[in-house]
């Protein structure tokens, strides 16, 4: 599949209902404080900036996390919706969050497109953790933590059926990359499934490039094209410390640059979240411009 993503639409998901810490619903606003739009532009790609998608107030739903999925619910599918129009158009959206329960939406809406023409989405899930309890499973409530097990059909209905098909990914096409925070329900789940996981392990004892040649296989292997998801959290705290939930012993910002660089050599990106940024713990604005500068490599910026 050869996807030819000379446009991208920039999507604002400003939405923190999936998570218990407040804050990254300013995600957005810090990205385009960092100028996500004119980095891409000067990369010779034609942005368009469709603004935010409507998320309700906290005063506005219910105070339990697992209260809040019917909300999460009505935005992910707004998402879902929007993120498959731009698919459709051969266009590349570029969700910015946001939470990462917004993924629950953003992937289906790829998933969707891809099944109108008979083909399946791969997913690659850049994450400290692995977002793959249920309700039932999960230990915090968190919706965040839960959007992988409702994109592979897991969970509550109210998540797990926002693409056309169900599941919207199936478990042979995910990989996780830069896992090092796992619940115990979470590891079972992944083993259980047979899902392809590198964890930071992985990557320090095989490098990233082949980490990276690897998944790439996987997501791509009986697939039309691949959705990038990445949660800022991926990146080490002492380079990326704005972000929801921090994780000591993340990948270094080149680590992170060289898989988006084989990303975009691999031209197969149909689609990319940028999740999890929370302008309340950072360094100035530090992790959104090192966030915008990862896009940019996605997109196809070069050194030389
Ligand atoms: N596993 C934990 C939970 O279920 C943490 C999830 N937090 C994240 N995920 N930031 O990316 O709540
Ligand atoms: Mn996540
Ligand atoms: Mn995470
Ligand atoms: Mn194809």
């Amino acid at each position: 599949p050869s996807p030819d993503r000379d446009a991208v639409r920039i999507i604002g998901v400003p939405m923190d209902l999936g998570a218990s810490r407040r804050g990254v619903d300013m995600g957005p606003s810090a990205m385009r404080l960092a100028d996500v739009a004119d980095v891409i532009r000067r990369l010779g790609l034609s942005v368009t900036d469709e603004g935010n998608v409507r998320v309700p107030d906290r005063s506005e739903v219910p105070s339990s996390p697992l209260g809040r999925i019917g909300a999460i619910a009505l935005v992910a599918a707004e998402l879902a919706a929007r993120t498959a129009n731009a698919v459709r158009h051969g266009t590349c959206p570029l969700v910015i969050g946001g939470d990462h329960s917004l993924s629950v939406g953003s992937v289906a809406g790829t998933a969707t497109v891809l099944a109108e023409r008979g083909e399946r989405v791969g997913l690659i899930w850049f994450d400290a953790h692995a977002d793959i309890n249920t309700p039932d499973t999960t230990l915090t409530g968190n919706v965040h933590g839960m959007p992988v097990a409702h994109l592979l059909g897991l969970g509550d209905e109210r998540l797990s059926r926002l693409a056309s098909v169900t599941p919207a990914v199936r478990a042979e096409h995910l990989v996780y990359i830069g896992l090092r925070d796992l619940d115990e329900a979470e590891k079972h789940t992944i083993a259980q499934l047979g899902i392809r996981a590198f964890t930071m392990r992985d990557i320090d004892e095989r490098g990233m490039r082949n980490v990276m040649d690897e998944a790439m296989q996987v997501v791509t292997h009986g697939t039309g094209g691949v959705h990038v998801s990445l949660d800022a959290d991926f990146i080490d705290p002492r380079e990326a410390p704005g972000v929801g939930t921090p994780v000591r012993g993340g990948v270094s910002l080149r680590e992170a640059h060289l898989a988006m660089e084989i990303i975009n050599d691999s031209r197969v990106m149909l689609a990319m979240d940028l999740v999890e940024i929370n302008p309340i713990l950072d360094r100035a604005n530090a992790t959104a411009e090192l966030a915008t500068d990862l896009v940019a490599s996605a997109f196809g910026r070069r050194i030389l």
